[in-house]
């Protein structure tokens, strides 16, 4: 990796299922990351796609009468879509299916046999049929012998396979997670891995054959690649390093190792034990973190189409309709679970959110400073304020907070902290209200002598604000993006730096009178 690459990912989703919230949400948080590094002038490369392979979209298909390779299309084009709906700025959308994808695979897993990493053995254990996935003896127990997914019993099954020596990295895994405490975040699910990493690794088979779709072993056609090994080289293979002849691994190549991969805590295991380990045989360098957020549950149980509370597209696109996209990103991210807690999507919430944050704070107060500067300089902003001290002016030393605010910003999103990256920008918001209350110009307008005392507070009020939305820019796009042509800013989606550095509004600008979100009433078809 360079050092200006930043490299993100989203785990590649299933096609046998169809997009909802939960693959937005992951989808989304990489995009807020992707845009706000874009804007800082990083060479970012923002990857999501999806799985293809394996027995469940077989036996979808032989269900539904088509081939698994016309279901995949399908739904796959239908994920597409969802990023170009939700304003999704991926840089490319890997199919697993895709021949470049297949080809990398089976070179990798050829060196693998090559080196002894994988070889082939008889298997024996406790096979979960929903999930293609085997647990070890003492997991099975704590399990009850069932799925912990669909509640059915585990199956003992034995089989011919091919083995991944995980075992051979035990070590190496404890030595990696004990000098790299951040390469799995948030702690608590570093804490669940090493656990079970402590628990002591066993060879995983990484091939079946009770069923064709997947990529075949090579030299042997009776077995396919375990979809789990297929899936995970996605990572690599978008960016060619399976290939060094091909044009992704000249364009791309510079990208790995990644910055973050970002999954949902159900597949940790196979991202932050399985993954390292088998980059480890590779002789490639592992991602610098993988990040691990918690569910969504939905009016407060788990979402399930039975229940009916299960937020599907449909429902996501009567959110965003009514409220508008960036207040959807707006919730999403920032009551979303991000942490180790499950969050709850609620009707409710989301409605008072929106006009906690969005109406009543972001609304309000860019509409007050533009009305004013309307209603007293006939829209022409003035007063730029360098900090010369003419005027008593609140005593908030703004250039400073900006400052700080835009180091506070850097710093959380840098560690994917993308509450703290928020809650930098809504701080300043928030304090330019208290500092108009504070300094009262609408009393100060009614005496021609504090004219420039009133000019100098409302232009600190506007430089702060088009500092705080550009910081909000990545999360809220399309509104900011209207506030910025509003005060007279190109709108440039790679802003650069500097930007956001002070006194980049000048004087004599027309500044139009902005009222960004709308109220809206809390409707039933939410
Ligand atoms: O697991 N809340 O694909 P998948 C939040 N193909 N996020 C959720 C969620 C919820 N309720 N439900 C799903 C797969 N997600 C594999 C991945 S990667 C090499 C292979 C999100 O279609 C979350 O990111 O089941 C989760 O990890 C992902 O969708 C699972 O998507």
């Amino acid at each position: 990796m360079s050092d200006e690459a930043r490299y993100i990912t989203t785990p590649i989703y299933y096609v046998n299922d169809r997009p909802h919230i939960g693959h937005v949400y992951t989808t989304t948080l990489c995009d807020v990351y992707a845009r706000a590094m874009r804007m800082q002038n990083f060479d970012v490369f923002f990857l999501t796609g999806t799985d293809e392979h394996g027995v469940k979209v077989e036996q979808s298909a032989i269900a539904k009468g088509v081939t698994p390779q016309a279901l995949a299309d399908e739904n796959s084009a239908e994920f597409r879509s969802i990023m170009g709906s939700f304003d999704l700025t991926n840089d490319d959308f890997i199919r697993t299916t895709d021949e470049a994808h297949t080809k990398q695979v089976q070179r990798f897993v050829e060196k693998l046999l090559e080196s002894g990493d994988v070889y082939l053995g008889t298997f024996e254990g406790w096979y979960d049929e929903g999930q293609e996935e085997y647990h070890t003896e003492t997991n099975a127990k704590e399990l009850d012998y069932k799925s912990p997914v669909s509640g059915k019993p585990l199956v003992r099954a034995t089989e011919q396979n091919y083995y991944f020596k995980l075992s051979k990295y035990q070590q190496a895994l404890e030595e990696l997670y004990q000098s790299n405490p951040d390469f799995v975040r948030p702690e608590s699910r570093r804490n669940e891995m090493l656990g079970r990493l402590r628990e002591g690794l066993q060879d995983v088979p990484i091939s079946r054959t009770n069923f064709t779709w997947g990529i075949e072993m090579p030299g042997d056609e009776a077995h396919v690649i375990y979809v789990w090994i297929d899936a995970l080289f996605n990572y690599i293979t978008a960016l060619g390093l399976g290939d060094h002849e091909c044009e992704w691994y000249k364009h791309r190549n510079h990208y790995w190792p990644a910055a973050y991969h970002i999954v949902g805590k159900e597949i940790l295991w196979f991202h932050s034990i399985i993954w390292p380990a088998v980059l480890m045989a590779l002789n490639i360098p592992l991602p610098k973190c993988v990040y691990a957020h918690s569910f969504w549950i939905s009016e407060g149980r788990k979402m399930s189409k039975s229940l009916g509370n299960f937020i599907d597209l449909e429902k996501i696109e009567s959110y965003v309709n009514q409220y508008g996209s960036d207040a959807w990103r707006y919730y999403l991210v920032t009551q979303g679970p991000l942490g180790a807690t499950d969050a709850d999507f609620a009707a409710e919430k989301f409605h008072d959110i929106y006009n906690a944050h969005l109406v009543n704070t972001i609304g309000n107060c860019t509409s007050r400073v533009t009305a004013m500067i309307q209603k007293y300089f006939d829209g022409e902003l003035q007063g730029e304020f360098n900090g010369d001290d003419r005027y008593e002016l609140g005593g908030v030393d703004w250039p400073t907070r900006c400052a700080d605010a835009v180091n506070r910003w850097k710093e959380a999103l840098d560690n994917f902290e993308l509450v703290k990256a928020v809650n930098a920008p809504m701080d300043l918001i928030r304090d330019v209200d208290l500092f108009i209350n504070d300094t009262a110009p609408f009393k100060l307008a009614k005496d021609e002598t504090k004219h420039g005392e009133l000019g100098a507070i409302l232009y600190q009020c506007l430089e702060t604000l088009r500092i705080a939305t550009l910081l909000l820019k990545p999360l809220l796009p399309e509104k900011m993006n209207e506030f910025h042509q509003a005060i007279g800013l190109t709108d440039d989606a790679r802003v650069e730096m500097r930007l956001l550095d002070w006194g980049g509004l000048n004087t004599g600008t027309t500044i139009e009178k902005v009222a960004l979100y709308p109220r809206v009433e809390l409707t039933a078809t939410t």
